[in-house]
């Protein structure tokens, strides 16, 4: 596969002496739309810390995750490859094996490389261990992110609704309980274990709606078997807090050297069961206070930084990985206490879609020393993070790796408004959908429309081609594809030719950055 950063050399890279390079944070909201947050446009719930990095940053209108899905984007995102070139990608059980194995080069080892502390906090849903189902949790672990470039960890394995229902710290059970030893199953129940679906009266915090009906902890239901945990099981209420003291003292602990920090929280996944004091406080339920939960930990970042004096030379980036949704599997009310709110805005589609409300999402970059207030309509993706952030810090890419990720660094500091020349969204059946400027193509794909499992999902999926202008219809309600042939064709002939990495076919046509 060729790569793609050498073509673009007309970036002019931003030269950071070692001395002076930013921190780096990411912050990865889960399942946030792109209409989710009060500076995005979101009226019933409030969102003050976010509202402020939009305001002292870049907020960009037109940014993009790789994929409509968890597991995927994230694997995208940390790799630089798109997951739908890669077997094994798709939403990753909680036993699953590591997906992105020791020996691949990831945006963490470039930051390791570079002499960065780096840590991932929060969700993980990439694998741990070497095989799939056959972890022995009471153990370290074979392997875990310490091997692809994270030097700390603290994880949930997968989501919240998914067991094993424990953090895991460098790649061993946080709080151990030797009492309660784990065993995890996602064929089959253990023997003697309560399950939502056969003692619906032992869920009481949080009822399931769909599939969610095996393991159950702390009063919910989960996805897959699990046994024991003990003291070191989790409280719902707790994660936020959990995740975000953890993250504080990794920055606390590298205040004086450079870190790179991937933040991954659980807000706002199912199941929504944020802490007593997020509650009620707005008109949404659950959901919204999750994202107000959220909005907390975003703030509590932003003070720490404030009083560690870091702040000016901290580039944060705050996204989500995919679009929202409203009932994902829980009773929690969230579809009807939408009073008026749309979770993706002006957009359709949601979480899994090929629609832009399944990747279209929040994208927020603040580094005071160098960015400037603006609102950015700019296009971009979070594929394009990896090459960027490594000329940031002046990080040759290895050839084989990040085969995706363009080195973009002007967009996202936002002096330069020159668009990615495309986007491609993937679905949750790898289907995908191709922006170009105002057109968007999206591929036939024979699968239902609807996802049976989930109610009111709109996918995308259809059994013709599909083209829609964005610019007049960003709702995408208006399929053009048989008034407009030849540019349907052509833009479906595009797609071919990045499936295929057929770079010069596609320059050939013109189809290239046109930088300053
Ligand atoms: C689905 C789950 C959903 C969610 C999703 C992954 C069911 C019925 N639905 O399979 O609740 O966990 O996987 O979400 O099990 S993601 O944001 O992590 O990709
Ligand atoms: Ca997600």
């Amino acid at each position: 596969m060729k790569r793609l950063t050498l073509a673009l050399a007309t970036i002019s890279p931003l030269i950071v002496s070692a001395s002076d390079r930013p921190n780096v944070i990411i912050v990865m909201a889960d399942d946030l739309g792109y209409g989710d947050l009060a500076c995005y446009g979101a009226k019933n719930v409030e969102t003050p810390a976010v509202n402020r990095l939009a305001a002292e940053g870049n907020m960009f209108t037109q940014a993009y995750a790789p994929a409509a899905t968890s597991t995927p984007s994230r694997y995208a995102l940390l790799t630089g490859e798109y997951a739908w070139r890669r077997e094994g990608t798709n939403i990753a059980n909680g036993d699953a094996a590591m997906i992105i194995t020791p020996e691949r080069y990831t945006m963490a080892d470039m930051f390791k490389n570079a002499g960065y502390a780096t840590a991932a906090i929060g969700k993980w849903h990439l694998g741990l261990g070497h095989e799939s189902g056959t972890q022995n949790w009471n153990e370290p672990l074979s392997c875990h992110p310490g091997d692809i470039g994270f030097d700390y960890s603290y994880l949930m394995a997968a989501t919240a609704d998914r067991v094993p229902c424990v953090f895991i710290e460098n790649g061993q059970i946080a709080n151990y309980d030797p009492e309660a030893p784990i065993t995890v199953d996602y064929r089959k129940n253990i023997p003697g274990e309560p399950t939502g679906r056969a003692n619906p009266e032992l869920l009481y915090n949080l009822h399931y709606s769909h599939g969610h009906d095996q393991a159950i902890v702390n009063g919910i239901s989960r996805i897959g078997y699990m046994k024991g945990g003990g003291k070191a099981l989790w409280k719902d209420e707790n994660i936020a807090d959990s995740i975000t003291t953890h993250a504080i003292n990794f920055i606390k602990k590298h205040a004086d050297e450079p870190f790179f920090m991937y933040f991954a929280t659980n807000d706002v996944h199912v199941p929504r069961w944020p802490h007593d004091r997020f509650r009620g406080k707005n008109k949404m339920g659950l959901r919204g206070d999750a994202i107000a939960q959220f909005d907390w930990s975003v703030g509590q970042l932003l003070s720490a930084l404030d009083s560690l004096g870091l702040a000016e030379n901290t580039l944060i980036i705050l996204t989500s990985d995919n679009g929202p949704i409203v009932d994902d599997g829980y009773k929690d009310k969230a579809a009807e206490l939408l009073n008026g709110h749309r979770p993706t805005g002006p957009l359709s589609g949601s979480k899994y879609s090929t629609l832009e409300g399944g990747t279209r999402i929040p994208f927020i970059v603040r580094w005071p020393k160098k960015v400037n207030q603006s609102t950015n309509p700019t296009i971009i993706s979070q594929i394009d993070l990896f090459a960027s952030l490594g000329a940031l810090i002046n990080q040759r890419i290895p050839t084989d790796a990040a085969p995706d990720s363009f080195n973009r660094l002007e967009n996202f500091l936002g002096t330069d408004l020159t668009d990615r020349p495309w986007i491609v969204q993937q679905a949750l059946n790898n289907s995908l959908g191709l922006r170009i400027g105002e057109l968007k193509y999206v591929e036939p794909t024979q699968d239902s429309p609807e996802i049976k499992w989930c109610p009111e999902v709109v996918t995308g999926y259809a059994p013709h081609p599909r083209l829609y202008n964005l610019s007049e219809d960003i709702g995408e309600a208006n399929n053009i594809s048989e008034k407009y042939p030849v540019e349907t064709e052509k833009l479906a002939s595009i797609l071919g030719m990045i499936k295929a990495s057929d770079y010069e076919a596609i320059k050939a046509l013109g189809l290239w950055y046109s930088s300053p």
